[in-house]
């Protein structure tokens, strides 16, 4: 087997990564620290272009979830929910962050949480474009290692994270790629997760 069908078996998966998490409404603890590691992470994966027949997204799928919301979304504090207006169609902070944007492709990209009485804090809930899950790509792609990063660790990261293991995938998260709503949430989520066969890389 040579070193790009071996790359092919494994992704990552980068939840929620947007700018509401980031430095909006609902800004995360460690969330630009978890940004940078993610695209560190990234260029330790994949070769420079003039180096790589395939072009770098063949070779190492980077999977992008994004929360993405109408304006009266169940979930935001002004419709009876708990959470600040955030993700909304069309707006800046439902944006992946800039220094990811480079690895963005649509097929690539689910959204998730679209219905104004869905919450979905999976990513194994959202679909692309074309309508398809992160399950039937995954299967496509042959993918049975999955590296997963994102915000937040203790809601949709925890969320997609398990979801994937349960599918019967070897999932590592990356926890210093991780933003958080708090702490100590995020320290429990962390040990939950590893308790449930979920590998955790420092
Ligand atoms: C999230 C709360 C509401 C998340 C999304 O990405 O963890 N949390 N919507
Ligand atoms: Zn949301």
């Amino acid at each position: 087997m040579n070193s790009t069908s071996k790359q092919k078996e494994s992704a990552l998966v980068v939840v929620d990564m947007l700018n509401d998490f980031i430095d909006g409404s609902m800004a995360c603890l460690n969330a630009r620290e978890a940004v940078r590691e993610a695209a560190a992470f990234i260029d330790g994966k994949t070769v420079p272009a003039e180096e790589d027949e395939d072009g770098i997204f063949g070779q190492f799928p980077i999977l992008f979830i994004c929360d993405h919301h109408p304006q009266d979304h169940c979930s935001f504090i002004e419709n009876g929910g708990q959470w600040p207006a955030h993700c909304v169609t069309g707006t800046r902070g439902s944006a992946i962050h800039d220094l990811l944007m480079p690895y963005v492709t649509e097929e690539l990209t689910f959204h998730k949480g679209c219905g104004r009485e869905q919450e979905q804090y999976s990513g194994w809930e959202g679909t692309n474009r074309a309508g398809q899950s992160v399950a039937e790509i995954l299967g496509l792609l042959d993918i049975e290692d999955v590296y997963v990063c994102g915000i937040a660790t203790e809601y949709c990261v925890r969320a997609t994270a398990e979801d994937l293991k349960k599918a019967g995938k070897n999932v590592t998260v990356l926890a210093k790629a991780l933003g958080y709503v708090d702490l100590e949430g995020h320290r429990k989520a962390l040990r939950e997760m590893e308790a449930s066969g979920i590998n955790l890389f420092f």
